[in-house]
Formats: structure tokens, sequence, C-alpha cells
């Protein structure tokens, strides 16, 4: 596949496929299959100990680097770079530079940390020959991950999207090689949850056509909801601990929480696999 060329093509896929694989602990050889499209998605329960999370909490919470990326949405806050928003490639890469430090010390520390499991992923694959590596641009590396915390109890947390179109069709990542990747999964970590917030996954996926036929642009964020009314969807309940991944360009999102005070707080990056097997990740 290439950048013009970038996704299944849409409509429903079968039940071998769409599903989420689900185990007690880390299982890399799931997280694998999701990489190279054999089911949907993964997800580990207590992935990371409660001792963790709270810690990684803490430290997010009281970050200077703490900022509030989005006008429309007063209660979000996060640590890292914004790929989309960002509107360039330079303010990105810097944005990513700037962060990574401090990134590795709110999300770092005693035992099986986000770094430590990024490790471990990196091992299972370098065992099997597989390389990986962050994205490049021009020489610079990607961000590896951000922090976020974002909850609405009104509504959807993230409206219904994908993350495939943007990521392969926006102007300002011409030329960043993750135009490239086959395909394009979301991994994320949760640090935080209340009642609700569940991850809404259908079976479909929509290319340029259908986006066009919807009269979005390619900036266009949140796919209406009668667009998906009659396909089949999952419901991910997701709680601290979890960590979980799944293939981005089918149509997902963040259920409302179920009570006000709610913070959903997640670590987060994309990853996909180029055409000469290299495993890429970014922010
Ligand atoms: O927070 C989640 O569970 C999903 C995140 C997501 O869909 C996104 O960041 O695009």
């Amino acid at each position: 596949m290439t950048a013009s060329d970038p996704i299944d093509p849409p409509g429903q896929r079968d039940a071998a496929y769409f599903r989420f694989l689900e185990s007690d602990g880390v299982d890399w050889d799931a997280w694998w299959d999701v990489l190279r499209g054999r089911v949907a998605g993964a997800v580990f329960r207590g992935a990371l100990s409660p001792e963790v999370c709270e810690r990684t909490c803490r430290n997010f919470w009281s970050s200077p680097l703490l900022s509030s990326p989005n006008a429309t949405r007063s209660t979000e806050r996060a640590v890292g770079p914004l790929l989309i928003a960002s509107g360039s490639m330079d303010t990105y890469l810097t944005e990513s530079d700037r962060t990574r430090a401090g990134l590795g010390e709110i999300c770092g520390g005693p035992g099986r940390t986000l770094p430590a499991l990024l490790d471990e992923w990196r091992a299972y694959l370098a065992d099997r020959g597989v390389r990986s590596r962050l994205a490049e641009y021009d020489g610079r590396r990607a961000g590896a991950y951000k922090l976020r915390s974002r909850a609405d109890s009104k509504g959807f947390g993230l409206l219904p999207h994908d993350d495939a179109m943007h990521n392969w069709a926006l102007p300002h990542l011409r030329d960043f090689e993750i135009q490239g990747v086959k395909r394009i999964c979301n991994a994320l970590l949760c640090l935080e949850n209340g009642p609700g917030g569940e991850l809404v996954y259908w079976n479909t996926a929509f290319g340029s056509e259908e986006r066009r036929a919807l009269g979005m642009r390619p900036d266009s964020y949140g796919y209406p909801l009668e667009a998906l009314a009659g396909v089949e969807r999952i419901t991910l309940p997701i709680h601290a601990g979890d960590m979980y991944i799944f293939d981005g360009g089918n149509v997902h999102a963040v259920a409302p929480s179920a009570t006000e005070d709610v913070r959903r707080t997640v670590a987060l990056w994309i990853t996909g696999p180029l055409a000469d097997g290299t495993v890429l990740q970014w922010a």
C-alpha cells in the first residue's frame, strides 16, 4: 500500500478480524497480530500496576510541561507534541524535542513503566529480526508518545474518527515517512479513568471517496453518527492500567464519561509497519 492507496477497502471485515484479543497482562504476540493486520485490536488488562499508574498521574498533573491544547475543551490537559494540529513539521518536531526528556521523567521510575514496556516490545521485535525505531523527518526524530487527559460527560470524549486519513493525507505531513506505513495502529495505556469513557470501535473504514461523499475536507474531524447507523461495533471498557492497540483506520470514538468529574488520562502513540517491515513509532 502507498499514501495514495492508504487503507483496506471500506466495508465490514469478517469476525476473525473484527475483534479485540483480551488478556490479563501483556501479550506481545497479540500486539504483533494487530500490527500485521490479523486482528483489529488487543487489550491487556493491568499492564501497568496501580502504583505505577498513580505515580505517573501525580507526575503528569504536577508537570511544568502540562498544557491546555484545546481551546474548545477547557478541561483537556496534555504533555507532548500534536502532530495533526501542529500545522507544520518544524513545530511538531520542535515540540517533540522540547517534551521528550520530561515525558520520560513523568512516565519513568521503578517498576514496569511505559518506557520499560516499550523496551520489552523493541526486544520482542529484535528477537524476530524486525527493525523498529521512531519515525524521522529530515534527520529529526518524532515524539515517542504523549499524555492526554480528556473526558466529557455530556458527549463523546472523542468523536467518531479515524487516524489513518489524517496521518496519510494532511498536506503539512507530506514527505514524513509515516505516510508510507501499511497500517496505522493507535497504541494506548490508560493511567486513570472513572465510569464510562469506553472505546467504541466500528467495523468500517472511510476512504477519501467516502469522506468526500460525507462532505468532509481532508482536515475535517468527526464522522456523523448517521454514517455509522447499523454498522457493527465493539464497546470496550477501559480501566487504569490497561494497555491497548487497534487498527486506527477503522472508525472509533471515546464514549461519554458516566460522571462529571472524571479524569480519563492516557499515554498514547501511533505505530505501523513500512513496506520493508520496519516498525515505526510516533506520537
Ligand atoms: O483514548 C482512547 O481510548 C482512544 C484515543 C483515540 O482514538 C485517538 O487518540 O485518536
